[in-house]
């Protein structure tokens, strides 16, 4: 069974990709023999993050024209909080990017986060770990990022690109640290604001004592993603990112990073709290509970 579906997906048969992404988002069975029999792939991930409404879609969506046109075929997932509020972005997405749901190059996939923190999905490492054996040639997660959340999905994307808009000047002191740690480039979009000059100076100013920190500069691009603008520059600054990536040792720590996730997942699987509760009044009843002891059994 899976061997059809790693054949299916080496050769980018866009309906098993989808049904193979779907057997890993409910753990059905066999979808553990798939992910150990994928392949060893270079399929760079490109992060898209950044606060709500940033504009990060319409600028993925441009982003997917502007890769295509360059003849290069692109997956894309959108990871969207499944709060209802959330609903008509979730549907935004969709219908924005319903040009390119048709595309032979494209393939896009919406993932819910089923009220997981940090808009991430549970098995967002593994989804794209399939992708790679797909024949795209980049992979482009969008997700979320809200204070300081961000800084876990480091180790997901290859480079991650922190969108942020002109008026969001209190925010990125608040966001700061978190949006440091794992931007590779900022794009400050809707640059079609007035005061989005005075915001990217003031953003390229406290962005300065980590540039002396970490030595390189990190980029900071202008885009408007609603008409275009900037986004071939964007793309070929994310080109030039990866290429880079591909020579630095941050590869193997970012490999590290979703190995760990995914032990961290995997050890605490049959750990929850409900049952450690009444573990622990059972053992109060008895007089018998040493939190030291108790903990000890689970090492
Ligand atoms: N003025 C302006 N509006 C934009 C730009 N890019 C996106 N938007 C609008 O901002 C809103 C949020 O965009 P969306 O892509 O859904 O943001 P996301 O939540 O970050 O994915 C939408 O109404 C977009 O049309 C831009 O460059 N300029
Ligand atoms: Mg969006």
């Amino acid at each position: 069974m899976w061997e059809a579906s790693l054949k299916g997906i080496q050769e980018g048969d866009t309906r098993i990709i989808a049904r193979a992404i779907s057997l890993v988002e409910n753990e059905a069975p066999g979808y553990e023999t798939l992910m150990l029999a994928l392949p060893h792939t270079h399929t760079p991930v490109i992060g898209i993050t950044g606060p709500p409404g940033a504009g990060k879609s319409t600028l993925v969506d441009a982003l997917i024209g502007s890769y295509i046109r360059t003849g290069k075929r692109v997956a894309v997932l959108c990871v969207d909080p499944s709060s209802p509020f959330n609903l008509g972005a979730v549907l935004g997405d969709r219908i924005r990017m319903n040009e390119w749901y048709t595309h032979p190059d494209v393939f896009i996939r919406s993932l819910a986060t089923r009220g997981s923190l940090g808009g991430l999905h549970p098995h967002i490492i593994e989804i794209t770990e399939l992708l790679k054996a797909a024949p795209f040639d980049v992979i482009i997660v969008e997700t979320v990022g809200v204070g300081q959340s961000e800084v876990e999905i480091i180790g997901l994307a290859d480079i991650t690109a922190v969108v942020l808009v002109p008026e969001a000047g209190d925010e990125v002191q608040t966001m700061k640290a978190g949006l440091m740690e794992i931007a590779d480039l900022f794009v400050v979009n809707k640059c079609d604001r007035p005061d989005a000059d005075i915001f990217v100076r003031n953003l390229r100013s406290m962005l300065a004592p980590t540039f002396s920190r970490h030595k390189e500069e990190v980029a900071i691009l202008k885009t408007i993603a609603a008409n275009g603008t900037g986004v071939d520059a964007l793309r070929q600054a994310l080109d030039e990112a990866l290429t880079l990536h591909h020579t630095s040792d941050k590869k193997a720590w970012l490999l590290a990073e979703r190995a760990y996730h995914l032990i961290e997942r995997n050890r605490m699987k049959d750990i929850n709290k409900k049952r450690l509760k009444e573990a622990i009044e059972h053992l109060q009843q008895q007089h018998a509970f040493n939190l030291y002891r108790f903990v000890q059994q689970f090492q």
